[in-house]
Parts: structure tokens; sequence; C-alpha cells
């Protein structure tokens, strides 16, 4: 989808629209009071004030009408300057705009307008000339949204929309919207039964259903199985900690504003763990290590809560409680780059499994001239930043480099993909930490005899089982691989009063072999039991008749494909069961 934000004349286009958004809503409620209207990826938005008054769809398209109306009128866009002073005195009865007019530094700031017809507007433009430039528009959606985003002002309504110069281009980009709030994961989740939420257990809380479970099940066995392989040593800690160890992490002083409350229990305060690499710094230093044990590798399945703001969670995708694919890896310095490397082959490998290919691998390094911002150990620095990036060439590894971003601990590579609706979130990462095995003293003892302190890696290869889900559903369009899909077989035998038990038999057979079936023996047409099969994604449809009970063979059609195929009951079975295995 085009980004309109990186379109200069559309960017110009859509912020003149956020303007005649305003103008026709000042129009139909003179009492509107107007806060910010910036262009962003996906067009522009407006945040309003309109009183008590909570938007419905019908005013949006009301509001479109005025729009109409007003490009019809054909006015142009004049700017005009003000000082501050004139401007404080200009939008006296505005209290947005004071509040925005009043926190531009300079008193001899020059401050513009621009005025279309009856409506002047407080902007640093620019814009088209008229309003009738402003041919094809459209006002996508509207939501609430706190004033400055914080939850403690007053709720603002904000409307969408977005604006291009071709009649055409606007067609399009309306069509790919459909298509990506189609393949949007929270309504396949919905349509698919994978999960739900509910407002008793919480915002940004979901509850994942027997389909949900039956895939992040598949996902956990497939990562532990590589893990394991790679020599990764699975624990379980509580998701809980007390404020203390929080403390000792530094979580307390620098995560605190992501962390839920703490609860006192008994003489102990503890607070919902945001993340778990405090408890596996403990484990660590629970035995002495030499050099020749290193790397350590401690993994997690683990739970963690967040606290993100409430117009920020999203589905699956960004939750409030969440399961990390989680692992610490304590190295030695001059093992950084190979374990490094495992794990960015580890990454290679499972985007691959899953066909993923649309990603973006962003190598956050320290802005050496910021001395303050970074943990100070310069050598150290040097040496890891160097590795990452030695590494990723020799993986021929596309990637960018953002200076300036590492975290204050060490630098770090993070994966990041593009959801159906929104901005991109970060999937896979991998950091480096020179400070939290400081923090927690730990050591080992190298071939001196000397007690060191091990580099640690954070790293989850899915991020978090949530967000890799909402991922793959959108990927897949809920039409997940064999392997994945929560039931892979749906028998339908052609008349149920007739084949239901050889469609028993071919059932309990199937299921006896670890396959995830069910048999649709309602007495409903058999076009639409094979429609409803093809709605639920199922993998393979089987159509068991006369002829297939005659001769005990399994007619089968897989999900978005036209024909069946006949074979023998032992050669389904071998094919599903090694399709299974191969999660091809
Ligand atoms: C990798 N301590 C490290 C860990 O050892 C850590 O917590 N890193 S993190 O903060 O980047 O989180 C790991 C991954 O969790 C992210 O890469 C992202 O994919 C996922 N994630 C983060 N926040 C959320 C959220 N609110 N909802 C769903 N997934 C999330
Ligand atoms: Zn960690």
């Amino acid at each position: 989808m085009i980004n309109i934000k990186e379109n200069e004349k559309l960017s110009i286009m859509n912020h003149s629209c956020a303007h005649l958004l305003a103008q026709a809503v000042k129009h139909l409620y003179p009492n509107a009071l107007f806060w910010v209207g910036p262009v962003i990826e996906e067009g522009f938005y407006y945040d309003i004030d309109l009183g008590d008054k909570t938007l419905t769809v019908e005013d949006l398209a009301i509001i479109e009408k005025e729009m109409k109306k007003i490009v019809k009128d054909g006015k142009r866009i004049v700017r005009s300057e003000l000082t501050k002073e004139e401007a404080l005195k200009k939008f006296k009865d505005d209290p947005y705009k004071i509040d925005l007019i009043s926190r531009m530094d300079e008193d001899d700031t020059i401050i513009s307008c621009y005025t279309q017809g009856d409506f002047t507007d407080l902007c640093r433009g620019p814009h088209v000339e008229s309003v009738k430039e402003l041919k094809y528009f459209k006002l996508i959606k509207f939501s609430g949204a706190y004033w400055k985003g914080d939850a403690n002002n007053k709720m603002l309504q904000r409307i969408y929309g977005v604006c291009f110069d071709k009649e055409e281009d606007l067609n399009i980009y309306l069509k790919e919207l459909e298509e990506a709030k189609e393949r949007d994961h929270r309504k396949i989740g919905k349509d698919l039964d994978i999960f739900m939420s509910h407002d008793l257990v919480g915002k940004g809380m979901p509850l994942w259903l027997p389909n949900g479970a039956i895939i992040r099940k598949q996902l956990e066995n497939y990562i532990y199985e590589k893990e394991q392989k790679m020599g990764y040593m699975h624990v379980y800690t509580p998701c809980v900690g007390t404020v203390d160890l929080y403390k000792t992490s530094g979580h307390w002083d620098h995560y605190k504003e992501n962390m839920f409350p703490s609860m006192k229990v008994d003489d102990e305060e503890f607070v919902l763990r945001p993340m778990n690499c405090p408890h596996h710094m403990l484990i660590y230093g629970n035995k002495l290590h030499s050099y020749r044990d290193l790397p350590i590798r401690i993994g997690e399945f683990a739970s963690d809560f967040r606290y993100e703001a409430s117009g920020a969670v999203k589905g699956l995708e960004r939750v409030r409680c969440m399961c990390q694919n989680d692992a610490h890896l304590f190295v030695r310095p001059d093992q950084i780059g190979e374990e490094f490397k495992k794990v960015v082959s580890l990454i290679l490998e499972v985007y691959k499994d899953f066909g993923i290919k649309d990603y973006k691998f962003r190598l956050s390094l320290r802005d050496k001239e910021d001395k303050e911002k970074y943990f100070d150990d310069d050598e150290m620095w040097n040496i890891a930043e160097d590795k990452l990036r030695e590494v990723l060439n020799e993986l021929d590894c596309d990637y960018y480099e953002a200076i300036g971003e590492a975290a204050f601990y060490g630098p770090k590579l993070d994966v990041e993909v593009k959801p159906a609706v929104g901005p991109e979130v970060t999937l896979s990462t991998c950091q480096l930490d020179f400070l939290l095995p400081r923090r927690f003293e730990l050591t080992y003892i190298d071939s001196n005899g000397e007690k060191k302190v091990p580099v640690v890696l954070h790293r989850a290869i899915f991020g978090t089982f949530d967000r890799f889900t909402a991922f793959i559903i959108e990927e897949t369009k809920g039409s997940f691989p064999l392997w994945l899909a929560p039931t892979q077989i749906n028998i339908i035998p052609v008349n149920p009063e007739l084949h239901l038990d050889y469609a028993n038999q071919i059932f309990e057979e199937l299921k006896n072999n670890n396959i995830r079936v069910d048999l649709d023996e309602r007495n409903e047409k058999l076009g639409y039991r094979m429609r409803e099969s093809q709605t639920r994604k199922i993998p393979y449809s089987l159509i068991l008749g006369d002829r297939e009970q005659e001769e005990g063979t399994i007619s089968y059609r897989k999900h978005g494909e036209q024909g069946t195929t006949t074979v023998t009951k032992d050669e389904f079975i071998q094919l599903i069961q090694e399709q299974i295995r191969n999660r091809n």
C-alpha cells in the first residue's frame, strides 16, 4: 500500500484535506474545537473536541457530504502570518490553539494561518492552492483519542481520511484497505475461533480458544525442538517477582511506566513481571561456571505483563499479557559473534519455514558521541558492534543501521514486519547486554582462574507467541499449513444415512494416528458442507460415498483446489503424516 507521508504531493493534499474536514465539522458543529490534524502513512486524521457528542457512521457520511459542498464552492486557500502575540489574541477562545501557540519557543516566532472561506486554522503549511483540488477523498473511520495521548485527559474524536489526486488511485487504495481488513488477524481470529476477549478479563488480555491453543502448542513444539538441538535448556519460572528483583535489574527505575503496579502479600511486594531476564540471571547465578561451560542458554516460554496504552492494544499483536519465546544466552566476550550468528541463522531458518519474506533487519547501534546514553565500556561496544555487522554481512542479510537507537546496555538486532493494518512491529529480537550480568554479579572462571563477567544475549525468535500468531494468521489469511491447522481433516460422508459407518471408521483411524479430524455428519447437502469446509479453511476435506465405501478408498479435496483425488486409506494416512512431520 502506498505510504502517503512519503509522497510529497499527496502529503500536501492530505494535509489540506484535513483542513477541509475541519471546516466541514465546524459548519455542522459550530462549537467544535480542533487539536491537531497530521498526515500519516495512511492519509490524515484530525483530533476534534465535539463536547459530549460521540460520532456515528452516519455522521461521517454527513461530514463527507459537507466537505464535497465546500469543494464545489471552490475557495482559495490563503496563507497569512501573525506574531505570537497576535496569534494568542486571535485564538484566545480556543484552549487547544492557545496550548499549541504557547509552546512555540520564541516570542518573535512568526505563526502562519491558512484560511479557506469562512474557516481559518493555525498551520505550518504548505497547502494546495484551492479546495477545488481536493476531489478524490474519503473519510475512512473514527475513534476516540485522548488529548495528547494521555488517559487522564479528555477524550477527543479522531476522524481518519485519505485523499488522492486521481479517482483511480483512491479506488485502488480503498480496495486494498478492504482486503487488508479481510486479512486483519482480529477478523480472522474471530471467524476461525482462534481467540476472544472479554471486558471481565480486561483490555489487551486475549483468551486463546481451543483452535488458537492448538496453533500455539504447535509453535511451541516447533521452536522447542530447534532450541533443544541448539543446546538450550528450558526452565519454568513464576510470572511475578518482588520489587527488589526489579530494583536489582534496573527495570524498576527504567521500565516502571511499562509495568503493572505492585501488590503486597504478607511482607513481600510483588510485580507482575514485564520480562524474564532477572529470573534467568538468578538461575545462571545459582551455580559456579567455568569458561568451558559457556555459552549457557536458558530458554523459557514465559508469560509477561506490560502496561500498553489502551489505545495501542491490538488483538494478539499488542497485548498486555504475553508469552515470549524467550532465551538468555550467557557467553564470553569472544563468543559474541559466533552465538549471535547462531541466533540470526535460526531467525532466517524460521522465517524460511514459515515463508516469511517481507521483513526488515534493523541493527540498532550507539551514537558514539553520546557518552551519557550508553553503558560506559567503549572496547566492549566496539567489539560487539563490529561483530554484529560482520555476522550480518557474512550471512548476506539485508539490514539497515539505526545509529543512536541501541539500548543503554548494548546493541541489538530487531526484525520488523508490516501487519495488515497499522504500523510496523518488531517480531524477532536479539539484544546484547553488558550490564545486567554485572547488576546480578554474575561471573565465570576464566582459563587463568580469574572471575570474569559474561555477556548476555536476550533473544526471542517468535518475539511472543501472541504477536507471531497474529502475524501468521495474516500471512496465511487463516489457511494454515497442515501441521499448524487446528482441524486438519474434515470428513464429509456423501449421505450420512448410508456412509456414516465408513466415515466413522476413517475418523477413528485418523484420530488414532494423532491427526486432528472432524466428521460432518449433519443432514445437510453435500455442497453446503463442502463450502463450509472451505470457509473454515480446513486443509483437507474427505468425501466418502458409495465408491469409496466399496473400495475402501478416500477421495480428498485440498483447500482452495477444485478437483478431488482418490487414494487408498493407507496411502492417504502416509501422505498426511509425511506432510505433518516435514511441516511443509
Ligand atoms: C528477548 N528481555 C528481552 C527478551 O529476553 C525482551 O523482553 N525484549 S522485548 O522487550 O523486545 O520483547 C521481546 C519481543 O516481545 C518483542 O520483540 C516483540 O516481538 C514482543 N512484544 C513486545 N511487546 C509486546 C506486546 N505488547 N504484545 C505482544 N508482543 C510483544
Ligand atoms: Zn531478556
